[in-house]
């Protein structure tokens, strides 16, 4: 598939084109990494369930921005050509600012390394006795740099996001970011879903305006999603989206080095269940 656009962007499984001056359009598409690794197989219909979650998340969310004088970037979903229907966004063109604004309610993954080896993720200590998937006491903000493609995101302490963008605009930072999680943990709570840490990225738009939430928003690849019914904490918490992916891929004998294998079929049907089950347990919507 390709746009008549100019590409200004692109990921491991999406791509940024340039609509005009003003706009762009966020294009997700199927393809579907683990290991930070792109697969060979696509996920059928993950780009348009993840572009829907994310308008949904947008809708959700725009109580808790208007509070704080901020605003969201989506312009529409249904706006988009033809050949990206269901998994594009029309969004007004920003200037992102260099954070990504990660908020962490239980503790996992690099942060889970970090906090074995000093007690805190970078400035943000955390009380003593945590182990991997540990409710955190209350949500923290623990940003990182971003990194180029293929690179892993460099957690930063608070005072580099001050000298980054300024007192005012960090404070702003982490206290949206923050509401933001604390709003989303509770509806996911609501639809038997942890949101363990979520990845939010903002922009500014005209001169002197608040914060603009860009970026996906609140999806399994920004997002860490976990069955509530199956949280444990002291081992790696089943992911909602990738387990079945990255158990096959762990029985499969790859050795995370060489191309990844394809997926069968069963492995690639339960995933894309999963990514419908998650769209409809948090919307109550009918995935079409
Ligand atoms: C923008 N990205 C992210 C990205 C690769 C997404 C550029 N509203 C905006 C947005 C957004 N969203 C961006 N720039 C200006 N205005 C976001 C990092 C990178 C693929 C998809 N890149």
């Amino acid at each position: 598939m390709t746009l008549d656009l100019p590409l200004v962007a692109r990921g491991k499984v999406r791509e940024v084109y340039a609509v005009d001056d003003d706009r762009l359009l966020l294009v997700a598409s199927d393809r579907i990494s683990a290991y930070d690794v792109v697969l060979p197989t696509p996920i059928p219909d993950k780009g348009r369930v993840l572009t829907a979650l994310s308008v949904w998340w947008f809708e959700q969310l725009a109580p808790v921005l208007e509070a704080h004088g901020a605003a969201h970037h989506l312009i529409s979903a249904d706006d988009v050509p033809a050949e990206v229907a269901g998994r594009a966004m029309l969004v007004r063109r920003l200037r992102m600012l260099p954070v990504e604004c990660v908020a962490r309610g239980y503790l996992s993954g690099s942060g889970t390394v970090e906090y074995q080896r000093s007690g805190a993720i970078r400035d943000v200590v955390l009380p003593a006795g945590l182990v991997e998937g540990s409710r955190l006491p209350e949500p923290v903000f623990t940003p990182s740099t971003k990194a180029e493609l293929g690179e892993h995101d460099e957690p930063i302490t608070f005072d580099q996001v001050v000298d980054t963008v300024g007192a005012a605009q960090a404070q702003a930072l982490r206290e949206l970011t923050l509401a933001l999680y604390r709003r989303a943990a509770q509806i996911a709570e609501g639809a038997g879903i942890v949101l363990a840490d979520t990845k939010f990225e903002f922009g500014t738009g005209e001169e002197g305006r608040g914060l603009v939430l860009g970026d996906e928003v609140l999806t399994p690849d920004s997002s860490r999603f976990w069955p509530a019914g199956t949280w444990s904490p002291g081992a790696a918490q089943a992911s909602y989206d990738k387990q079945y992916v990255r158990d096959w891929l762990t029985g499969s004998g790859w050795d995370r080095v060489s191309p990844p294998p394809e997926l069968p079929d069963d492995v690639v049907a339960a995933t894309r269940e999963r990514y419908v089950t998650a769209y409809e347990k948090l919307t109550g919507r009918p995935f079409r």
